[in-house]
């Protein structure tokens, strides 16, 4: 329980179509801003090492040679068994993140949790865009679509609700959160981790409503409340699911966008309860 968890920048912006060019400067406002919680809400010190956090060094305008860098880089922390979570930058970082993570873990049961707004699986787009890695996931076989969970999502476009579909991929829409309220939600999460020996998880803040987290490239109304989504991280906090989660990423934070700090400051608490759940 008392080992370090490792920090790892990933500013990339070049696989957001554009609208989040600025989550460049994401990873480290958040970092900064994490210094400014002390203790977790549980009462722990954050496992983090603020002083030795790594930047992965990327290639801005060669899309391709970035993701390979990240996918590279990633490889050796998902082979030594380091705990790590990644800032992002946009959400296309979560594919080669995956990839190396699933590479890593061959023959273990790995799952996929995601917190987004989006299904994220417009186009079988090799390299993926931030709006296609759900695709890009499932088609090259990284994980099986049964192992991956979708919570919070509330737009869409059909044909990523037909892939879905067809898939079989698990989603928990926000309509369904509403509905039955977060500690049932957060049981179905539990129940869902788990299955697996190891976990991904990727947390894209617009899962949050705009009037928590407005400095995202795609803002949602109608979505999590910070203390909603706290409340279902914290509840990972659980014997049953103990030591399972692997990885974490958090992305599409985009500080240009932001309003008085809201969203990098969500972002910034959410890292720091993080610390009790990994
Ligand atoms: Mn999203």
């Amino acid at each position: 329980m008392s080992s370090k968890i490792h920090l790892v920048q990933v500013p990339l912006g070049s696989g957001s179509l554009g609208r989040a060019a600025g989550a460049v400067h994401a990873p480290e406002k958040i970092i900064a801003a994490a210094n400014d919680f002390f203790l977790t809400e549980r009462g722990s010190v954050p496992r983090y090492n603020f002083e030795t956090t790594q930047t992965i060094p990327l290639h801005q305008s060669d899309y391709g040679a970035a993701l390979a860098t990240i996918e590279q880089s990633a490889s050796q922390l998902f082979l030594d068994n380091v705990l790590t979570i990644f800032l992002g930058g946009d959400h296309s970082i979560t594919y080669p993140l995956v990839k190396s993570f699933a590479k890593s873990q061959e023959g273990k049961a790995t799952g996929l949790l995601i917190f987004d707004a989006h299904l994220d699986a417009e186009n079988d787009f090799i390299p993926p865009t931030h709006e296609d890695i759900v695709q890009a996931i499932v088609n090259q076989g990284l994980i099986a679509p049964e192992n991956i969970l979708l919570v919070g999502v509330r737009n869409w476009h059909e044909n990523e609700k037909q892939f879905i579909e067809e898939k079989n991929i698990a989603s928990i829409s926000m309509r369904e959160i509403a509905s039955h309220g977060i500690i049932e939600i957060a049981k179905r999460l539990v129940a869902f981790v788990e299955r697996f020996d190891a976990l991904y998880l990727s947390l894209d803040i617009d899962v949050l409503d705009p009037a928590f987290a407005p400095g995202t490239g795609y803002a949602e109304p109608g979505g999590l409340t910070t203390r909603e989504l706290l409340s279902l991280l914290q509840s990972l906090h659980h014997p049953l699911v103990k030591g399972k989660i692997k990885a974490v990423d958090m992305v599409e934070v985009n500080p240009e966008k932001d309003v008085a700090q809201l969203t990098v400051t969500a972002a910034a608490k959410l890292l720091v309860e993080l610390s009790d759940v990994l």
